[in-house]
């Protein structure tokens, strides 16, 4: 990326913030870099290597010069300015829905289908956060021993509603502790010392939120197979940062946890946490601010007498490996 002019649009919001730092702190050689946001934020300053940038207003021609252009302002905003800023001449990485579920568009975990960048027409997709988190340690598995069946319940911090959803759970957290009400303003329900089903959508026809619908569909993208039977269950709990998931997961062939132990231990952004003596397993406050998904708790379904169930419990940053990181990677490779 040594000569390439790099715009990130969303730069003040939780992901876009990300993008500056794993920029800075991996030491991305770029050439520039231009920070993006709405008209309310034009103008505000983001230090950048020591050196301070002016945020500005995100328009038809802002990605004039740009050669890779990172989005993170939602769907809305990759639908209307993405095919701009393609036509402008730049590659985008695309963190969010809007062009997942587009068979023409590549959806990409490094550590999984890297070889898919070379379809790419102009946009890359980066996947749902609770997928990135579910899929890099399930691949190894699914790749020596495919996975037939998997069942997940997330536990998403509030880093994945933005920026405003962890200040309301730092500030009712403030309010419940000191006795005081708060009204909820960005979720419906209290968030302090609660947790609730996850905030999007539910579809009348199946039951199943956005978020549960979009990593059933985005595992079957990825992991390029349309026979694997997805059921995910996803809540939002009153964590500040990085997501876990519990998960179990059936095999073709009988699997043991051993086995399971030593797929992941040679796992490129998979890190084992199984300490069962000290009972200490992958937890959102380890997981914080580094970049592998942390993956214990690995042990065989007792439910299954096949043999061929695993469950085990990860946990990875959400803003890092479940956004801005892999969107970084994604763009190094490019
Ligand atoms: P956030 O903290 O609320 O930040 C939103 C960003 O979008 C801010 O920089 C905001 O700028 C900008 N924005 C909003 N409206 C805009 C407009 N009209 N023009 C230009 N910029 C605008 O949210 P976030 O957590 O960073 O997430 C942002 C998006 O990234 C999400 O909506 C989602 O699509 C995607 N995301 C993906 C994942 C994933 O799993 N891959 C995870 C989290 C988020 P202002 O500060 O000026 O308002
Ligand atoms: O809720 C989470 O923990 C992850 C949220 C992701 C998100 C939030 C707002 C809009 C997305 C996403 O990446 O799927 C979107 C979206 O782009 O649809």
């Amino acid at each position: 990326m040594k000569n390439k002019n790099v715009a990130i649009v969303g730069a003040t919001g939780a992901v876009g913030r990300e993008f500056v730092g794993c920029l800075e702190s991996r030491g991305v050689p770029l050439a520039s870099l231009k920070l993006l946001a709405s008209a309310r934020s034009a103008g505000q300053k983001q230090t950048f290597r020591g050196q301070e940038l002016t945020i500005e207003e995100l328009k038809e021609d802002s990605f004039n010069g740009v050669d890779i252009a990172l989005f993170s302002a939602g769907s809305g905003i990759s639908r209307q300015y993405a095919p701009i800023a393609v036509k402008a001449g730049a590659v985008v990485v695309d963190n969010s829905s809007a062009f997942r579920a587009d068979p023409a568009i590549p959806l990409v975990v490094p550590e999984i289908n890297a070889h898919r960048l070379k379809d790419h027409k102009g946009i890359i997709a980066n996947p749902n956060c609770a997928a990135i988190t579910t899929l890099v340690p399930l691949w190894p598995v699914h790749q020596a021993n495919p996975v037939r069946r998997l069942i997940i319940s997330t536990y998403q911090a509030a880093s994945g509603g933005g920026a405003a959803l962890m200040e309301e759970l730092e500030q009712s957290t403030r309010a419940y502790l000191d006795g005081k009400p708060y009204e909820p303003k960005v979720v419906k329900h209290p968030y302090a010392f609660n947790l609730f089903s996850h905030n999007t959508a539910i579809d009348m026809a199946t039951g199943y939120n956005d978020e549960e619908s979009k990593v059933i569909k985005e595992t079957k993208k990825i992991f390029e197979d349309d026979k694997i039977a997805v059921s995910a269950t996803c809540v939002r709990v009153p964590v500040l940062r990085a997501h876990s998931v519990s998960m179990t997961f059936e095999c073709e062939r009988p699997i043991t946890p051993q086995e399971v132990k030593a797929l992941l231990a040679k796992a490129p952004g998979v890190r084992i946490v199984d300490d069962w003596a000290n009972n200490y397993f992958p937890m959102p406050k380890d997981a914080s601010g580094q970049g592998d998904v942390l993956a214990g708790r690995i042990r065989k379904d007792l439910s299954d007498p096949s043999g061929k169930s695993i469950s085990m419990f990860v946990a990875a940053d959400q803003l890092l490996k479940g956004a801005a990181l892999n969107a970084v990677q994604i763009a190094e490779l490019l």
